[in-house]
């Protein structure tokens, strides 16, 4: 869609969906021209219902900000040019085709960031041009984040996105370990407004647990909250399921027929009884006790580990024995337990397939694939270390992993060297300041939406899709049109005058005919051309997605279900369309090799080898970081808004008030803290909410350096916790980062280390 630049001066009101976080709360955006009046939350939304939290607000001045990069740039030396999106696409053509001649696709590393997740055309269209680079040098956002879940329900379920969520309008009891929903608003968790959610599940008697080193938001408001020793959490988990066993309070119900492994597990769980777990996770055994009786004897439980479980040595471990624990317990896969939603948009699944783990390894430190992709944690090292598949050309799509992923110093460093780097983003930042070419991706309101990941992961089944707000300005290319264009320049196929038609033409019809061969799909059997022509008008990714919804389970099924759904039934209703409650999936949804839920997988036998040694280890005695999120914040970026930074700054170190004593920290001071890999000086807020032997410090900070264009995030610069976090510490099964229970030594600042830190 392009602007002719006429102005209709007419005001407006738009619905749509807020493409932030995982909540998918609907917006409803006033506009007159192209300005927007205001942004309130949407109260037919039957979702979210209204809510809205202040980064939702907030869009309008993301959308204004002078900051944002509208026009594609090249940068030569320190000084970026403005040019045609022609010229950037031949200085991309004339600098990396000769790289991928000379070295091959491995020499082009990729980097998927964040909002990749919340972009429709660049979930679409970003797969073809990485199939087009063909390298395995393949990394995302997900190796810093949930990726052991999805390796643990990869071998559990046989899906990586088989993910189950907590029912949480429906139980009666959720145990929340290492997760803040009330500030994150979810993860892994689809379920907009969570304060009203937790606040009924009280009203109607629930009870709500938090296990966190850190007394948070979310904890205030549990009936029950207990600080953990960072990192210890598989520790207690196997606890609660070996107190299931002790007890004989194992009763997997209707399930017991689709499971295989629950002896192993069993024997497994023996060793790591309370008491053994009790002195190394700091939680008293006869609470762990009481805890896996209470889970077991609720009428419903969900038990939900996010953040917290995943990013620490035992993640994997981890985000399976919280399945364990719902499955021993008869939650999973009902109402009130933990459930798998059933998404609209989806091309038919089911078959059994072998699961996507070690298919190959990264060069430098062997470390396993994961569904398609290598560990963040080995960027670095992939761009440093010489030899065949060295990284020397760097792609990043919507991420900054300069702050965002461990040892942020090393991996900035490494971008220096490279021979060339494209990004394609909104801002010049940490990250995008090393690209030698800039494709800025247009404004959140000026492309359509839907939840392609987020309604998988959702408590409702839901589906809402958004046309943009504003039409794309005249010299903007839409994401998907970047990425097509991109895959152009690596095609080898002839593709004729207009090659984001031929190849968009091509993906779709790929897109069919692989769907018509599937026996379970909804279509099978029937004719490419004719499903073809059915097809929305539109092009891009409305297309894909009328494609995605008509074949889908809720789908018209291209004629034989009529009243099914279409793009076109969810532009009827730009509130959104309620599917209904969560509904039992087991063992449709199974696609294991076994077609059975395997209890214990035997990656994950082997590697509670690794934990065992731990229950023999004495208590750690140093000071450990955890990382924490702020409501007005998001990850590394929406720095710049100045409503959301302005006020107290949300940069500090929290500090428990014995630790803080015994270093001579007080409110204010600046403490200097030092890890394996850097040092950081940050100023210290000394309050009991974190437990003793442990810190607390959010992510996405740090934009003093030089060559960023955010002038007010500059002025509200904070630290980079990334540069203590280690690129060497992983979660050795799926190679996920470590950024909770950081070991690290604390000191009060003296003005000396002011001084050596500042120069640095
Ligand atoms: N220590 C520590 N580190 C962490 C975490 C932690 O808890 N502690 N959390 C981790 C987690 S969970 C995550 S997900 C990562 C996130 O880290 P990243 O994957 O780096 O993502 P963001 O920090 O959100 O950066 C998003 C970038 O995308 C750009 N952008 C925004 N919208 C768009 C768009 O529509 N298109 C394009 N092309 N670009 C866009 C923004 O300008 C910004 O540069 O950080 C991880 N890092
Ligand atoms: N406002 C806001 N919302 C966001 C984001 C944001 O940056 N800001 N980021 C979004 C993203 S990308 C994600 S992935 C989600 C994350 O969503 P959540 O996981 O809900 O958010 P976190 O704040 O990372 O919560 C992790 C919790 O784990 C605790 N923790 C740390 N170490 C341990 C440990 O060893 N054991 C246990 N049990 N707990 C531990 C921390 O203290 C913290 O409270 O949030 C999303 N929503
Ligand atoms: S909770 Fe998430 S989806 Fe809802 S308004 Fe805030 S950022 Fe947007
Ligand atoms: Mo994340």
């Amino acid at each position: 869609m392009k602007s002719d630049g006429l102005l209709t001066h007419k005001t407006e009101v738009h619905y749509r969906t807020c493409p932030l976080c995982e909540a998918t709360c609907g917006l409803e955006i006033h506009t007159a021209n192209q300005d927007i009046l205001t942004i309130r939350g949407d109260s037919e939304d039957p979702f979210s219902r209204g809510y809205l939290c202040p980064k939702g607000f907030s869009l309008k001045e993301f959308h204004a900000d002078p900051d944002r990069i509208k026009k594609p740039m090249v940068r030569r030396g320190t000084e970026w040019h403005e040019v045609t999106w022609e010229d950037a696409f031949a200085e991309i053509r004339k600098r990396l085709l000769p790289i991928m001649k000379e070295h091959g696709p491995d020499s082009v590393g990729i980097y998927l960031g964040n909002p990749y997740a919340h972009n429709l055309s660049a979930q679409l269209y970003a797969p073809m041009f990485i199939r087009a680079i063909g390298t395995r040098n393949r990394f995302s956002a997900s190796t810093v984040d949930q990726i052991p879940k999805q390796l643990s329900t990869e071998l559990m379920f046989g899906g990586n996105f088989n993910i189950p969520v907590p029912d949480i309008d429906r139980t009666n009891y959720m145990l929340v370990i290492g997760a803040n929903p009330l500030v994150s608003n979810g993860s892994l968790l689809t379920a907009p407004n969570m304060r009203s959610r937790i606040k009924a599940l009280k009203n109607r008697g629930g009870k709500l647990v938090v296990i966190d080193p850190v007394r948070t938001v979310t904890a205030k408001v549990a009936d029950e909250h207990h600080f953990i020793r960072p990192g210890t959490d598989a520790l207690f988990l196997f606890a609660l399921v070996h107190t299931l066993f002790e007890d004989g309070l194992v009763n997997s119900g209707r399930l017991t027929e689709h499971l295989i492994g629950l002896d192993e597990v069993r024997a497994l769980a023996q060793e790591f009884s309370p008491e053994a777990v009790s002195p190394l996770c700091g939680i008293p055994a006869d609470t762990i006790r009481r805890l896996a009786r209470e889970v077991a004897s609720a009428p419903t439980a969900a038990v939900y580990g996010r953040m917290g479980t995943c990013t620490q040595a035992y993640g994997t471990i981890n985000s399976w024995l919280v399945d364990v624990l719902n499955i021993l317990t008869g939650n999973l896969d009902r109402p009130g337990g933990v459930m798998f939603p059933k998404p609209a948009a989806a091309t038919s699944s089911g078959k059994r397939r072998r699961i996507r783990y070690g298919r190959f390894h990264s060069r430098v430190r062997n470390m396993p694939e994961v569904i398609g992709e290598l560990p963040a944690v080995c960027m670095a090292e992939e761009m440093e270390v010489p030899g065949p598949g060295q990284i020397k050309a760097f792609i990043t799509i919507a991420g900054n992993p300069a702050l965002s992923t461990p040892n942020g110093n090393r991996l900035q460093k490494a971008f220096e060297n490279l021979e060339f780097m494209i990004s394609i983003d909104c801002y010049i930042n940490e990250t995008t300041r090393h690209a030698h070419v800039f494709l800025p991706a247009p404004s959140p309101l000026e492309r359509s939406h839907y939840d392609l990941i987020f309604y998988q992961l959702s408590v409702r089944n839901m589906a809402h899709y958004s046309p943009p707000v504003f039409e794309l300005p005249a010299d903007q290319l839409d994401e998907w049109e970047i990425l097509l264009n991109l895959t152009a320049i690596l095609s080898e196929k002839e593709l004729g005058s207009d090659p984001v038609k031929a190849l968009d033409d091509f993906a779709i019809m790929q897109l069919i005919q692989q769907e018509v061969k599937n026996p379970n799909s909804t279509i099978a059997g029937r004719e490419p051309k004719e499903i073809m022509s059915q097809l929305n008008a539109e092009r891009g990714p409305e297309r894909m997605l009328d494609f995605l919804l008509r074949v889908g389970p809720y789908g018209d099924h291209f004629g034989s279900n009529p009243e099914g759904l279409s793009l076109a039934v969810l532009k009827a209703n730009p509130h959104g369309v309620d599917l209904g409650p969560l509904v039992p999936r087991i063992p449709e949804i199974l696609a294991t090799p076994s077609g059975k839920i395997e209890l214990a997988p035997d990656l994950l036998v082997e590697d509670e080898k690794r934990l065992r040694k731990t229950l023999r280890a004495s208590p750690r005695e140093n000071m450990v970081l955890v990382g924490r999120r702020n409501l007005r914040s998001n990850n590394s970026w929406f720095h710049n808004i100045e409503t959301l930074v302005n006020g107290d700054n949300q940069c500090t170190l929290w500090i428990h008030p014995d630790d803080a004593a015994r270093l001579g920290l007080s409110n204010g001071d600046e403490a200097v803290v030092t890890s394996r890999t850097g040092k950081i000086q940050v100023p210290v807020k000394v309050t009991e909410d974190v437990m003793p032997g442990v810190i607390s410090l959010p992510h996405g900070w740090g934009h003093h350096l030089p060559g960023i264009r955010l002038e007010t995030a500059n002025r509200h610069a904070g630290v980079n916790s990334n540069i203590l976090s280690d690129e060497l510490a992983v979660d050795e099964l799926s190679g996920n980062a470590i950024l909770n229970g950081i070991p690290v030594v604390v000191m009060k600042s003296h003005p000396e280390t002011v001084k050596r830190i500042s120069k640095s």
